[in-house]
């Protein structure tokens, strides 16, 4: 798709400017990796807040939004982990976003962008990423089960993300979550049915995360009965005006 080809166009500028020999280097660096697969397994509420500035279905949520006001309201509100997307030209994200907030959380974060490449693991390592995740749509299945090895020999988590039953032979042992995302990459559209469906196909040994199009607690409280442990939710709480606020009714 377009998204992929400009990504895999953005990583060679990349390469060009820093050189994977220098990733290499600075992740010598890197701060250790907190584990997300677990802080989501014993969290209460098991939410993933997201922070996202916009999106190519829905344009921009919160064009100036500011990751240092945002992200640690979620921590404060209960989020059980975090994630931050870093794509910039679908998503106005920045890896700086991850590398502004490092210090300031000590909730697992979860790097989102379209990884076709071990160099964007370095980068996710160096900026303070915990996990990352894998998209079997966007990838070939040797390269995703390479990537993920490559991920864990840098300490980096997992979450492998599916939207269709052909995809779970995507599925290895070394994949630490396996998210269900209920958007239609193709189209958009999203339908939480979807989680519902794949919900009894689904390896019972790993954690399961359900993605996207949730916007009320109701429906977290059923996809909870269904099996899910994980419920990753961005736009629902960057429409509100307070991020932070609006996870607490989801909470309580
Ligand atoms: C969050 P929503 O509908 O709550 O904003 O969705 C998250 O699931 C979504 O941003 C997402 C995504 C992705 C974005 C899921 N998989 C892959 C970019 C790439």
């Amino acid at each position: 798709s377009e998204i992929i080809t400009n990504k895999r166009l953005e990583i060679e500028r990349q390469k060009q400017a820093v050189s994977l020999r220098q990733l290499q280097e600075s992740i010598l660096h890197a701060l250790p990796a907190r584990s997300m697969r677990q802080a989501v397994a014993s969290s209460p509420t098991g939410i993933i807040a997201e922070f996202k500035r916009r999106s190519p279905s829905k344009g921009w949520i919160k064009e100036n939004a500011m990751p240092e006001e945002i992200v640690p309201s979620y921590q404060a509100a209960g989020a059980s982990a975090l994630s931050i997307l870093t794509d910039e030209k679908y998503f106005g994200g920045t890896l700086r976003d991850i590398r502004t907030v490092r210090t300031s959380v000590d909730t697992p974060i979860l790097r989102k962008d379209f990884i076709l490449d071990e160099y964007q693991l370095y980068q996710a390592r160096i900026v303070g990423a915990d996990a990352v995740l894998l998209i079997a749509a966007a990838l070939e299945r040797e390269v995703c089960l390479s990537l993920t090895e490559k991920a864990h020999e840098l300490g980096l988590e997992v979450l492998l993300e599916i939207h269709r039953e052909e995809e779970l032979s995507y599925m290895n042992e070394h994949v630490d979550m396996i998210g269900i995302n209920n958007r239609n990459l193709g189209s958009f559209h999203t339908e939480v049915s979807n989680s519902f469906r794949l919900a009894e196909k689904l390896p019972k040994d790993k954690l399961w995360i359900s993605e996207s199009g949730i916007s009320d607690p109701e429906t977290v409280n059923r996809l909870r009965a269904a099996g899910f442990r994980g419920f990753l939710i961005g736009e629902t709480f960057m429409r509100a005006e307070h991020p932070g606020e609006m996870l607490k009714d989801f909470i309580n």
